[in-house]
């Protein structure tokens, strides 16, 4: 049960990344968006991430998940359509489903190719639970289909995926998440500040995986916009902004180059930074205002005991 792309889906889909990344990359200070990390190959580094011990937030996030499993159960409630926002590898939903039983299980992601492979296996194993794959970009727009039912939407985004937006972005879509909701609601794992050497290991591992995956998204771009960019020139760097409250990644030109693609090129000076992510980290006040400010009436939070990560029902 697929939501089918057409060739010229594709194509246009294509194109439109390509200037996408062409303003990124010409701006003054370059940019490419996270959401070029997660190819085929970063989705599975993203997965390796999730299991180094210096990668806190999974863990910490599941560990609250197992502790509290039956208080959010019943804040959640049963039976409704679980919509799950950056479904990856649809690990997180599936240990849920014994707890919520959802009549449904709805998987987005913006890679929708992992994503299908995910899917198809899950619905072997949970024959009775309608699934439904789609492949959507909802840092620009959400929006979910008129053929899924409106009643008992639990729109479900954990990991701090939401880290990623900046603060008027995130509110934006959180939003739009609590005007499809109706009568539903909003599962969310949010990563809290902590101090600066939690932070570092965590973004800037020693197996190196964390590089690998920054560095990826050169290949990921290459293939979208026909660059010739070469990852031996580049290497991860992160900072940690006190100001705005994030970790900051971005990769460091090693050398003086040129990337060239069809119609355009850049020239890139020895220590110039592309940057490619943003993790906010929140406070638990300020996360709190924040799903105030977008509608939410309700919120009931649950923390690990170090305060690392909060998991928040918003309705
Ligand atoms: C998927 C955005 C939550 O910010 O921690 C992990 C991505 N980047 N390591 C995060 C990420 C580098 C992750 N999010």
């Amino acid at each position: 049960m697929h939501i089918p792309t057409t060739p010229e889906d594709k194509k246009a889909i294509h194109h439109d990344f390509s200037s996408e990344i062409e303003m990124g990359l010409l701006a003054q200070s370059p940019s490419i968006s996270p959401k070029f990390l997660y190819d085929p190959l970063g989705s599975h580094l993203f997965t390796a991430i999730t299991l180094l011990p210096e990668y806190y937030p999974t863990n910490t996030e599941n560990s609250i998940f197992i502790e509290y499993q039956e208080q959010i159960a019943t804040a959640v409630g049963i039976g409704g359509t679980l919509i799950d926002l950056g479904a990856g590898n649809c690990q997180k939903a599936e240990s849920f489903f014994d707890a919520l039983k959802p009549s449904s299980y709805i998987a987005i992601d913006f890679s929708a190719e992992y994503l299908e492979d995910a899917l198809n296996k899950l619905a072997g194993k949970y024959p009775h639970i309608q699934m439904q794959c789609i492949g959507m970009d909802f840092s620009r727009e959400l929006l979910i289909p008129n053929s899924i039912t409106k009643k008992k939407r639990t729109f479900f985004y954990p990991g701090s995926s939401i880290g990623n937006f900046l603060s008027s972005e995130a509110l934006e879509l959180l939003k739009q998440i609590k005007n499809q909701a109706s009568d539903g609601g909003l599962l969310v794992g949010v990563d809290l500040m902590k101090e600066d050497s939690v932070l570092m290991a965590a973004y800037d591992d020693p197996l190196k995986v964390t590089a690998a995956f920054n560095l990826n998204i050169l290949r990921s771009v290459n293939s979208h916009l026909g660059s010739d960019f070469r990852v031996e020139q580049f290497r991860h760097k992160v900072k940690i902004n006190h100001i705005e409250n994030r970790v900051e990644l971005y990769l460091e030109a090693l050398e003086d180059l040129i990337v060239s693609w069809p119609g355009n090129s850049k020239v890139f000076k020895m220590g110039d930074l592309i940057h490619t992510e943003y993790s906010h980290k929140y406070t638990i006040e300020s996360i709190k205002q924040m799903l105030i400010n977008a509608g939410f009436q309700k919120t009931q939070i649950w923390t690990d005991p170090k305060d690392y990560f909060a998991v928040i029902y918003a309705q």
